[in-house]
């Protein structure tokens, strides 16, 4: 069953998803009660940065922006698609829908994919300084959507997820190179 709905008024519904996603996928969660009622504070820390985390929450960014124009961008394994792929410079709000089944994150980078260097099945963030990085929304869990806004000037760009899992038999997996990035153009 699909799920569609504005991520602004999702919060219960992602405590919700949250919860199945942990409860589900048991891979590395040793943890024990996985829930006990509804937690209404978010506990959830800081987001850790790349890796492989099963416990993730949305953290919308850019929330303080005047919208100037939407896109939904739908993430998977492995692909990422923007709806439209090309805008009028200004704040961007991407509404992003995880329709996978792990988390997923996505970037905003300035550049084209070509341009972009993949070194060890990441883009290397640290590399592209300031200017390049222009943000990102850090993981969230499946069959659960997360927004965020950026100041976009006129150019090219790159959104991506730039996950690298390794799973249990050592296999390491790139979400980059599996396919999850994608062109997104700014018109001034
Ligand atoms: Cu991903």
């Amino acid at each position: 069953m699909r799920r569609t709905r504005s991520p602004r008024f999702a919060f219960a519904t992602l405590a919700l998803a949250s919860a199945l996603v942990l409860a589900g996928a048991a891979c590395t969660d040793d943890g024990g009660g996985v829930r006990d009622g509804g937690s209404a504070s978010g506990s959830g820390s800081g987001s850790s940065a790349g890796g492989s985390t099963t416990d993730t929450t949305c953290e919308p960014v850019g929330e303080d922006l005047d919208v100037d124009t939407t896109v939904e961008v739908a993430l998977d394994e492995f692909s990422i698609t923007a709806d439209p792929d090309e805008v009028a410079a200004g704040n961007v709000e991407f509404e992003a829908t995880n329709d996978g089944t792990e988390p997923h994150e996505m970037l905003v980078v300035k550049g084209t994919p070509d341009s972009l260097e993949i070194v060890d099945g990441r883009v290397d963030e640290e590399a592209l300084g300031d200017d390049a990085f222009l943000g990102e929304i850090p993981p969230f869990p499946a069959e659960s959507s997360c927004a965020g806004t950026f100041a976009l000037d006129a150019g090219d760009y790159t959104l991506l997820c730039n996950i690298l899992e390794t799973e249990d038999d050592g296999t390491v997996v790139s979400h980059v190179e599996e396919g999850m990035i994608t062109g997104f153009t700014v018109t001034s």
